[in-house]
């Protein structure tokens, strides 16, 4: 088998496969115990934290006449991270309702214990009785095994001068990643329960100074290297189970977002044989974006966002020859920024936050072209990446200190990712970000929505030197979810919008979520307070 081939890396992959650590847990709350229930009659368990796992419920049993059990019981099941999903609401979203952990069962020998055999992500389990039977149940006890692929005797304590919030922060994130951990790093235990790249890339950050499983990585960008589509371009997501399989959808900052994972996996482990394996992957999209930049085939000029229309005044840094300078083929004015993700706010102008990720990722493609002494890739990817940064220049506007697109909108991303391309020297950073939070203080500028996106907004912070306000961030932002009560971080947060979500409901979103268990990041490399 060919070392570089999709079948090696799979065979890899699958032989990184890791065990599940189990553990039993009892509820610490259950409203309706003691009581006899049928006819529609319920219970509410609360787990009293997160947890991932199969639930098994026994009963006990009463019929007036005091035979034993004459039909089926009938049991519905309602799992819920946060106490809101058991909410009944009207669901009219796009994403199947399916995704919602419901489940109804027929349980023939009531007084035999029942185990579910789905496994599910919940804090709270409400449990109903609907059917009118002639006998009643009452509750006889109940236990979740909780699986997690994460080590928790792994986890080094905070110094003791720690504030109790910051504290609180890091065990709600260190719990998020824990419980995303599963045989892959999943997005979110409830939903997707899948691997996605953005996500990865963020969990492995925080996983190296957190729980440490490297081999964990290392068979996640196996499984994207090994399932990539037919240009080259690795899946935005990986379904590990039922099926192996990529997911059709291909997102440029993904598919860049290999490369950093791949470069941090190296810093952490310095094991050279997979970076040596895997380059031909991350080199590879480099490559493929940047062709998507330049290609006829997504090229159209009425369409294009053109970035120097609108920002070619005098003040700008901006010059056609700068755009040129480096090119080493046809250079086209624009990515395809709508091929990016960079965050679920639906206003976001994303051509700056695009750009950035495709320095940032193209600079730490040549790193590891560097350690590789693969001076050819090395001079190739200069090339890519001169025009980029020539692009990102001509974004700055002198008069508000602020990276501005050609539509004019002012945003919070546009100034996180351009300061995180590295392109501007540190006093400009510091400008830019300081005049973001400025704006951010009650002032008119477009805001990320998820905690995937205020994490770049983070470490643009730390990048201009600004860390008192990176951690004052976490400690409003995260910690505004630990004040209302999160066991873990959700998917999408907007502090005073409980409502908002890109699925049309909040029922649907998730609550423990990959994305967003960077505070542990922070936290533990800044050693922050
Ligand atoms: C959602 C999930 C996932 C994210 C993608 C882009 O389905 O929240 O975590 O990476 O969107």
């Amino acid at each position: 088998m060919r070392e570089n081939s999709g079948a090696h890396y799979l065979e890899k992959a699958l032989s990184l496969k890791p065990l599940l650590n189990k553990k039993t847990v009892r509820p610490v709350k259950v409203t309706g115990e003691g009581e006899w229930l049928r006819d529609g009659g319920s219970l509410l368990l609360d787990f009293g934290t997160h947890l991932v796992g199969r639930i098994t419920l026994a009963l006990d049993c009463r019929r007036d006449d005091d035979l034993s059990p004459d039909s089926p019981l009938l049991v519905e099941f309602k799992f819920a991270e946060v106490l809101s999903e058991l909410e009944e609401r009207p669901y009219s979203g796009g994403m199947s309702r399916s995704w919602f952990q419901h489940e109804t069962v027929h349980i023939d020998n009531p007084l035999e214990a029942f185990t579910l055999p789905r496994r599910y992500a919940f804090r709270y389990a409400k449990i109903t009785f609907t059917a009118n039977t002639s006998y009643s149940v009452r509750y006889a006890g109940c236990t979740v095994t909780a699986v997690t692929s994460a080590d928790e005797a792994a986890i080094a304590p905070l110094p003791p001068q720690t504030s109790s919030l910051v504290r609180k922060i890091d065990e709600t994130a260190v719990r998020t990643l824990r419980d995303c951990m599963q045989e892959v790093f999943e997005d979110g235990p409830k939903r997707d329960r899948r691997l996605w790249l953005g996500d990865l890339y963020l969990q492995a950050r925080t996983n190296y100074y957190t729980f440490g499983n490297n081999d964990l990585v290392k068979r996640c960008l196996y499984l994207f290297a090994g399932l990539p589509h037919p240009d080259g371009l690795v899946s935005s997501a990986v379904f590990h189970e039922p099926v192996l399989r990529g997911q059709a959808w291909i997102l440029h900052d993904y598919a860049l977002f290999f490369i950093g994972t791949l470069a941090d996996y190296y810093r952490a482990t310095k094991d050279v044989e997979t970076l040596r394996e895997l380059w031909p992957v991350a080199l590879r999209q480099a490559e493929a974006v940047a062709g998507s930049v330049h290609s006829d085939e997504y090229f159209h000029e009425d369409e294009s966002i053109h970035a120097d229309e609108d920002v070619h005044g005098g003040e700008d840094v901006h010059t056609d020859e700068d755009v040129h300078a480096n090119a080493d083929t046809r250079v086209a004015e624009y990515l395809p920024a709508d091929r990016y993700f960079i965050d679920w706010c639906p206003s976001l102008d994303k051509t700056i936050p695009a750009e950035g990720v495709f320095i940032m990722m193209l600079k730490e493609a040549s790193e590891l072209a560097g350690i590789l002494k693969r001076s050819k890739d090395a001079q190739r990817l200069a090339g890519i990446v001169g025009p980029g940064i020539a692009r990102m220049r001509g974004y700055f506007r002198v008069e508000s200190g602020l990276l501005v697109p050609a539509s004019g909108q002012v945003s919070v991303l546009s100034q996180a990712f351009g300061v995180l391309s590295g392109v501007f020297d540190k006093a400009t950073s510091r400008v830019i970000m300081k005049n973001t939070l400025a704006l951010m203080d009650g002032g008119d500028i477009v805001r990320p929505v998820t905690p995937f996106a205020m994490h770049f907004l983070a470490e643009a912070l730390v990048a201009a030197d600004l860390r008192r306000d990176a951690l004052k961030l976490i400690k409003d932002y995260w910690g505004g979810m630990v004040k209302e009560g999160a066991d873990c971080f959700y998917e999408v947060y907007v502090p005073g919008n409980p409502d908002a979500s890109p699925y049309g409901s909040p029922l649907m979103n998730s609550y423990c979520h990959a994305w967003s268990c960077t505070p542990a990041y922070f936290i533990r490399k800044y050693g922050f307070k």
